[in-house]
């Protein structure tokens, strides 16, 4: 449940965050910053999307001879370039680009952080105007700094996240993150284009009564999983049973919405993804960081903690189950007992 407070912006609210670490240099802070910056620009273009011709293909020319561009791929390049000319990020890991990025300018090398992210999520839904968003995972770097990093800054376990968070491009656009001190999120006034603190220290339900699972896969999912869609819909009211169900197909914009109502996301290895679909190191990190600091959880189904599990590549995907606990652990139960 989240709480109202007087007009706040996200740069005060960073800072005064900062304030609280007397050893913080500013570094974590402006990059927060330059990700609210990028975010806006991200914004602005999908609000357009319907205007301009900016949903083509890649490689189509506008009317300008300009290339098109696919927003996700806009997206991308936004992101690194504002990262990429900061002076606190040294590498850029995203799924839009097969390698991790390394900044090779000087000042960037001496940056401290590396940032694991999805630019676009929800790729399916950006052409039919159905919310999407951006998740982010920012790390300290392993390497030393003042050289280009290296691809072990990217395979830390999500314990070591210094921050996570995503912008959720829906009705009105949110920016929510966490440093390990709560979940905090700010919505956007787009008439100044300024995000404006509007959830404080947000905890999730629990247990929650949306369950929220691709059910066309019903066929391929694992017994466990199978057992758990029948409990969810039985009837039992004391236990507030039967669950709604909810799917929009955005991992974003459905974990938003049962982070603030509580209920549980599942996307679990089925035959077409045998080790799931989502990938470890920029979606269900940065998201199982925030569930578990609005008191939720997040495991693979198999009772491992999304957060201790080490990537083993930066493309890497992971059975995910998140969200409340009760929820989560009922379904732990059923994936137990149902090999
Ligand atoms: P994407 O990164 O290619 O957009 O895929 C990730 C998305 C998630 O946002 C969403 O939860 C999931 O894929 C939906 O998958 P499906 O269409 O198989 O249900
Ligand atoms: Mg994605």
């Amino acid at each position: 449940m989240a709480r109202k407070f007087r007009a706040q912006t996200l740069g005060e609210f960073i800072v005064k965050q900062q304030n609280a670490f007397s050893y913080a240099t500013g570094d974590l802070t402006r990059l927060l910053t330059h990700i609210g910056i990028a975010s806006r620009i991200v914004n602005r273009e999908v609000n357009m999307a319907g205007l301009v011709d900016i949903l083509g293909e890649t490689g189509k020319e506008n009317i300008q001879g300009e290339t098109v561009k696919k927003l996700d791929v806009f997206a991308n390049e936004q992101f690194k370039a504002i990262l990429g000319s900061s002076i606190e990020v040294c590498g850029l890991a995203t799924e839009e680009e097969k390698d991790v990025v390394s900044f090779e300018s000087d000042l960037s090398k001496q940056g401290k952080y590396i940032v694991c992210m999805d630019p676009l999520d929800g790729s399916s839904n950006i052409d039919v105007n159905v919310s999407i968003g951006t998740i982010f995972s920012i790390y300290h770097r392993i390497s030393e700094t003042g050289n280009p990093s290296v691809e072990e800054d990217f395979l830390q376990a999500g314990i070591k996240q210094v921050a996570a968070g995503y912008v959720l491009y829906g009705s009105s656009t949110m920016l929510v993150y966490t440093t390990g001190l709560g979940v905090t999120g700010f919505t956007l006034d787009p008439s100044i284009g300024e995000y404006f603190l509007s959830h404080y220290q947000i905890i999730t339900p629990d247990p929650g009564r949306i369950y929220s699972i691709n059910e066309g896969n019903y066929i391929n999912f694992p017994m466990g999983v199978k057992k758990y869609i029948k409990y969810c819909q039985e009837d039992d009211p004391s236990t507030n049973r039967p669950y709604s169900s909810r799917y929009i197909g955005s991992l974003v914009s459905d974990f938003h919405r049962n982070l603030l109502k509580g209920g549980i996301y599942i996307y679990p290895e089925t035959t077409s993804h045998p080790e799931g679909k989502l990938r470890l190191t920029y979606e269900c990190n940065p998201i199982a960081f925030l569930a578990e600091q609005a008191g939720g959880m997040a495991t693979d189904g198999q009772g491992n903690r999304i957060l201790e599990i080490p990537p083993e590549s930066i493309h890497q995907r992971v059975p995910f189950f998140v969200g409340s606990c009760e929820m989560v652990k009922q379904v732990e139960y059923f994936m137990k007992n149902n090999p």
